[in-house]
């Protein structure tokens, strides 16, 4: 286990009094907590990582303690949170990026399920069809693909919902970058999906959280396929 502070040259910590300090628990990779620490450091926020190995978490008693018997595992001073999703929406609703009313709530909890039915593709190819899948997976993709550049595009604003963005974008950006991995041609056909990434990518607190060595030495899964 390693624990370090993740922030960025400048916190504003001091600004959000009411929320953290912010504790993410997880294994050494992207993964489930990608999405998370993005919208963290693009919210100037300051977060500790607590980071197990796994052999840690198959001998300890954490695995007991966690309400699914899954890590990441979230605190915000004494609120404990599991779900990667559920993480999502808590900090969408403590940093303001959960839309300006409950139809805008609406459309991004439909677009953040949306990401989460693509990570659920993306992580069985990853974990149980490497080798057999991907190429049947790449050629499927635009079809996955085609359905958020249509919602971008109509959008206008660059983000999926209203004029911000959202806990659902950070959720898409993530996703994305991953398959810009996997296939670094992807966006060459979503117009939209391209620029929504290269202004994300240019946002300052998210180009210098990306290019920082803490983030670039975590594996994007944790069997090293990517
Ligand atoms: N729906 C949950 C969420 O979104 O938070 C899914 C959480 C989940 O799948 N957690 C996995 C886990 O805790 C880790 S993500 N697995 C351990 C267990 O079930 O006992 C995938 C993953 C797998 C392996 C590694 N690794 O070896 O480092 C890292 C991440």
């Amino acid at each position: 286990m390693c624990s370090f502070l993740w922030s960025l040259s400048e916190p504003l910590h001091h600004l959000h009094h009411k929320m953290g300090p912010y504790t993410i628990t997880y294994f050494g990779v992207r993964g489930r907590c990608g999405a998370m620490r993005i919208m963290l450091a693009d919210q100037g926020q300051e977060w500790k990582e607590i980071l197990m190995d796994f052999a840690d978490w198959t001998k300890g008693d954490l695995k007991a303690s966690c309400v699914f018997g899954q890590l990441p595992k979230f605190e915000d001073g004494g609120l404990v949170l599991f779900q990667s999703n559920a993480i999502l929406r808590h900090l969408g609703r403590n940093h303001d990026a959960y839309g300006k009313d409950g139809k805008e709530a609406a459309r991004i909890d439909m677009m953040c399920d949306g990401v989460e039915d693509l990570r659920l593709k993306y992580g069985k190819m990853i974990y149980q069809e490497y080798d057999t899948g991907k190429d049947q997976y790449i050629k499927d993709l635009p079809n996955h693909l085609d359905k958020f550049e249509a919602v971008m595009a109509k959008n206008k604003t660059g983000f999926l919902v209203g004029d911000k963005p959202s806990f659902a974008d950070y959720s898409l950006f993530e996703v994305l970058l991953n398959h810009l991995v996997l296939c670094s041609s992807c966006l060459d056909t979503s117009p939209s999906l391209k620029s929504f990434v290269e202004k994300m990518s240019a946002r300052p607190k998210i180009k210098a959280f990306l290019g920082s060595d803490a983030y670039k030495k975590l594996p994007i899964n944790g069997n090293g396929k990517q």
